[in-house]
């Protein structure tokens, strides 16, 4: 591509627009398009592949239903305690299991105490976890989505003592 300069004397210049040709260049333009995939599937995998919930002092997850996608291959949850109370009375973690596992992994939880997060770590029913947060602060758990079987319906639980009852919701794999 080559356009024409027209000189105050009439004279006519031929100009080479370098930044079009430099984005012409085959070597050049398969970078930048390798560039632009790189960066979007990375600001996909920052949108999708992580979630926050909220909980507080009124024993509730906010959302209660998250939801999973299956094209994520890490997924990262982050727990939030928006109350006041000091987690020694208030505290809440989050823990993964089967839909069908809640129940006992609140029960192994509760047994294994506060110097534990609540968790009892030699039960492989927990799937992934937090430490136990208290109001103001936060957790996070990455776990690999690869563990989650598609067909299977997971949940997850705070597992502080006494709160299994309220605080758990649903994980849907999409
Ligand atoms: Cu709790």
């Amino acid at each position: 591509m080559v356009g024409l300069f027209e000189h105050a004397d009439g004279h006519k210049q031929a100009i080479h627009p370098m930044p079009i040709l430099f984005l012409q260049s085959k070597i050049w333009r398969d970078a930048l398009v390798a560039l632009t995939l790189l960066l979007a599937s990375g600001l996909a995998a920052a949108q999708h592949c992580a979630t926050t919930i909220e909980s507080d002092d009124a024993l509730r997850f906010t959302p209660e239903k998250i939801e999973i996608p299956l094209s994520c291959k890490t997924f990262t949850v982050t727990l939030k305690h928006t109350g006041r109370l000091p987690k020694l009375a208030m505290g809440h973690n989050w823990v993964l299991a089967k839909l069908s596992d809640l129940d006992g992994v609140a029960r192994t939880g509760m047994l294994a105490g506060a110097d534990h997060n609540y968790v009892d770590l030699k039960d492989t029913r927990v799937l992934a976890h937090t430490s136990v947060v208290g109001g103001g602060e936060s957790a996070s758990v990455t776990f690999d989505v690869a563990t989650l079987l598609p067909g299977e319906r997971y949940g997850f639980v705070c597992t502080f003592a006494g709160h299994s009852p309220l605080m758990r919701g649903t994980n849907v794999l999409k």
